[in-house]
């Protein structure tokens, strides 16, 4: 039987799946997953939300019929394609002539294919000639994005292929659970282990991926910073640097050196809560190997110093020597299918494509010659994710929204939805009426991975195919189409192609020469060598760039920049009024904001709602009884969850998953404390008090 060779629709491993006709009933997929064993990331592995992928593509549950509100009943209504594209571009036509370009925002996601993330940039800046475009990307890999940018001149997630993390020595993973959230990875550690190296995982909590550990660590969440310089000092007076390669590789030692210095073990040890022994075994299992790696994921990322946080992380690589060399370095494990991509093609505030500065005169120079448009009609740096919402209904009126349900996943998420509420205009393009489009005027229903073709980049820099394996249902359109339809409804009939090939074509151009060139790459030559590594050259096309940096760093002169760096306190810290630390995070079977994963059946079986983990000595002290609901309150609102007592915890934090809305929702109580260079919300870290929901119900 016929089968598409594909990828996963959900998170940045992108793994390798094949579709084939399946008999189901009426309304239901007509396809189903099989392994795909030669695609090498993932060798037939998927976890369930990959297996049961399909389930969305059922009728039953998804979107099939644009939808209008309607003025008589406030209702969303059923309308033709022409009738909602109609509309929208009447929305944004009238706030854009009543108040100019910038009270019209775009937000799009990283689930996005190149192909969209790019036509979405360039609709926003060419159509509608705002600068208020940015996208979820920015709550998922900003910190670790700047991180990069200001070490090595480039932010490639993973410098180098995940195959070599079993071949290193030893491997720090700091806040990440890879074990449910990209299981089929948890391979390459348990490969790692085999060849003789070792792991620490670094968590407040011990994950699944933490009981696979040698050194398990548990910070004080938000401390990840003071742990890391407090590692770098035990590495400096151990004598562990690699005093070599500082002086041939990097700049900048003397100053970051010194700032690590200031963090003495005891210090570290009172501010993190980590005993000092333990930091010393943390540096001898890395230091003692030939090679070895540090990996973040969103724990230490997702702070108001984020940005920071990894720097100090990347230092620690670059004191030791283990960066830019086979088998070693830093790399961070992004996050969405696209992540990766989705930051390179300019639904970034400050970006155009090919990873280029939207502030740089030759960047906006090179990509208006490719759009047909004067340099200086292009606008400048928008707001970041959280600003741009934060401003809607103030001088933002209208906005288009494209993958992602910021209802659900945005901090401080009543703030948020008052403000989504008070808009003149909201737009959305989704698959299923999330809880962001249920309060959209104008609803579009768009096409699934399984339906349409793109590409998308995945942790490794690896760009992919997404091959369409089915036709859409008749009453829905693509992303492509919608953006194609509103800018022809805009007065601009060419340059927005609906078809995802032209599409590439014209981000290969723009891209070409920028830090992020996919100039050499095709549809054909993906699929030829199981996905291409950018940079890809034109004049060098073939597989592309595996491993980044093995000669030089993409910096000016080639060497690696030391960041001086301190430890500084979270944005709020445990108070009498606000005892317990809240952080927050995923749980393996349901994906995100939970819009897609929650309408099917199986991974909601499995996950059917929030909770509150908490350690067995608080629960006691709080009189909190497993199953019963517990009230968690923070200076911005109130949650209601069941309690899971589990001693896995640190007993001054409890930890709530962010996947459902409503009265569990975990983002109703998070800080939105930016950190000042990425722009990150302080997702991971705040202060909350935590009693049983009958006691609470009263104060
Ligand atoms: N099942 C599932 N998989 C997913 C996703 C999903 O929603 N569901 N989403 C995808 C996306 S977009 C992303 S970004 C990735 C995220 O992947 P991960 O980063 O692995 O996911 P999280 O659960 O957000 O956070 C990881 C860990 O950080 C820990 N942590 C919390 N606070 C701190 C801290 O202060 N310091 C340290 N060191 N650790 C801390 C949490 O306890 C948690 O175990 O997952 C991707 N995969
Ligand atoms: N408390 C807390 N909050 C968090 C986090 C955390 O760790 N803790 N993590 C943050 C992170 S890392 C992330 S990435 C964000 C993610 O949060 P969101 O941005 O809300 O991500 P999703 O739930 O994936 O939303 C994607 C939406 O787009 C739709 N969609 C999927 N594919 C397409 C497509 O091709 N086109 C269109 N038009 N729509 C599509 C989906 O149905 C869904 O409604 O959440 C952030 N929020
Ligand atoms: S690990 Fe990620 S890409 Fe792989 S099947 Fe699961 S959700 Fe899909
Ligand atoms: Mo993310």
């Amino acid at each position: 039987m016929h089968t598409t060779a594909t990828h996963c629709p959900y998170c940045a491993l992108q793994c390798g799946m094949n579709l084939r006709p399946a008999a189901g009933e009426a309304g239901e997929s007509a396809v189903e997953v099989v392994e795909r064993e030669d695609f090498p990331v993932n060798r037939g592995a998927l976890c369930g939300k990959g297996r049961t992928a399909p389930a969305l593509l059922s009728s039953r549950v998804r979107l099939t019929e644009p939808l209008i509100r309607t003025h008589a009943t406030g209702t969303l209504e059923p309308a033709t394609w022409e009738e909602a594209l109609d509309a929208i571009a009447e929305g944004l036509g009238r706030t854009r002539r009543a108040h100019g370009p910038d009270a019209v925002g775009v937000f799009g996601g990283g689930g996005l294919t190149n192909e969209k993330a790019y036509a979405l940039g360039k609709f926003a800046r060419v159509a509608l000639g705002t600068s208020q475009i940015d996208y979820n990307g920015r709550f998922c890999m900003s910190s670790a994005a700047a991180a990069h940018q200001r070490a090595f001149g480039l932010d490639r997630g993973l410098p180098f292929p995940l195959e070599d993390i079993p071949r290193t020595g030893c491997v720090i993973l700091v806040g990440s659970n890879l074990a449910e959230t990209m299981p089929p990875a948890l391979r390459y550690l348990t490969e790692l282990k085999e060849n003789g190296g070792t792991l620490i995982v670094i968590d407040p909590r011990r994950t699944r991926t933490a009981a696979q550990a040698d050194l398990h660590l548990a910070p004080r969440p938000g401390t990840d910073l003071a742990l890391a310089l407090g590692l770098l000092h035990l590495v400096v007076a151990e004598g562990h640097t690699d005093e070599a390669f500082i002086a041939e590789r990097t700049t900048g030692w003397e100053e970051a050196r010194a700032a690590a210095m200031a963090h003495w073990p005891e210090l570290v040890e009172r501010i993190t809560g980590v005993p000092v022994p333990r930091l010393r075994e943390a540096v001898s299992m890395f230091c003692t190997p030939s090679s070895a790696m540090v990996l973040t994921a969103r724990g230490p990322e997702q702070q108001a110093k984020g940005t920071d946080t990894v720097s100090a992380w990347i230092n620690l690589c670059l004191a030791t020597g283990r960066a830019g060399r086979p088998h070693s370095g830093y790399g961070c494990l992004t996050g969405q299918g696209n992540g990766q991509g989705g930051r390179e093609h300019g639904q970034k505030a400050d970006q155009l494509p090919g990873y280029r500065k939207l502030t740089d005169p030759a960047a906006r120079a090179h990509v208006a010659a490719v759009w047909g448009v004067d340099p200086d009609s292009l606008p400048g740096p928008g707001r970041s994710a959280y600003e741009l919402l934060d401003a809607l209904g103030g001088d933002v009126r209208a906005l288009l929204l494209m993958g992602s349900n910021p209802v659900v996943s945005a901090p401080h998420a009543s703030r948020i939805e008052d403000r989504i509420r008070s808009l003149e205009f909201l737009a959305v393009a989704d698959v299923v009426l999330s809880e962001t489009a249920a309060l959209a005027d104008v609803v579009l229903p768009v096409t699934q991975w399984a339906e349409e073709t793109g590409t998308t980049t995945n942790l490794e820099g690896r760009v992919l195919l997404r091959r369409q394996a089915l036709t859409p249902p008749p009453g829905v359109r693509s992303d492509l189409h919608v953006l194609h339809g509103l800018a022809a409804r805009l007065g601009i009939d060419k340059g927005f192609p609906e078809d995802p090939e032209e599409v590439f074509a014209e981000l290969r151009r723009a891209s070409a020469g920028g830090p992020a060139d996919y100039s050499g790459i095709s549809y054909r030559a993906i699929e030829e060598h199981q996905g291409v590594f950018w940079p890809c050259p034109e004049d060098t096309p073939g597989p592309g760039t595996r491993r980044l940096f093995l000669d030089r760093f993409a910096t000016d002169d080639g060497r690696a920049r030391f960041i001086p760096v301190a430890h500084r306190e979270s944005a709020e810290l445990p108070d009498a009024d606000y005892p317990v630390l809240l952080t927050t995070g995923r749980v393996v079977s349901q994906y995100q904001s939970g819009a897609q994963t929650r309408r099917v059946p199986e991974l909601n079986a499995a996950a059917p709602e929030a909770f509150v983990e908490i350690h067995p000595r608080l629960a006691d002290r709080i009189g909190a009884v497993e199953g019963a609901p517990l009230a968690v309150t923070s200076r911005r609102g109130r949650a209601v969850a069941p309690a899971r007592i589990t001693d896995t915890i640190r007993p001054d934090t409890v930890f709530m998953p962010f996947h459902w809305p409503g009265e569990g929702r975990a983002n109703t109580l998070t800080n939105p404390a930016l950190d000042p260079v990425s722009r990150m919300p302080e997702f991971k870290t705040c202060a909350v008090r935590v009693e049983p929901a009958d006691a609470a119900a009263g104060s």
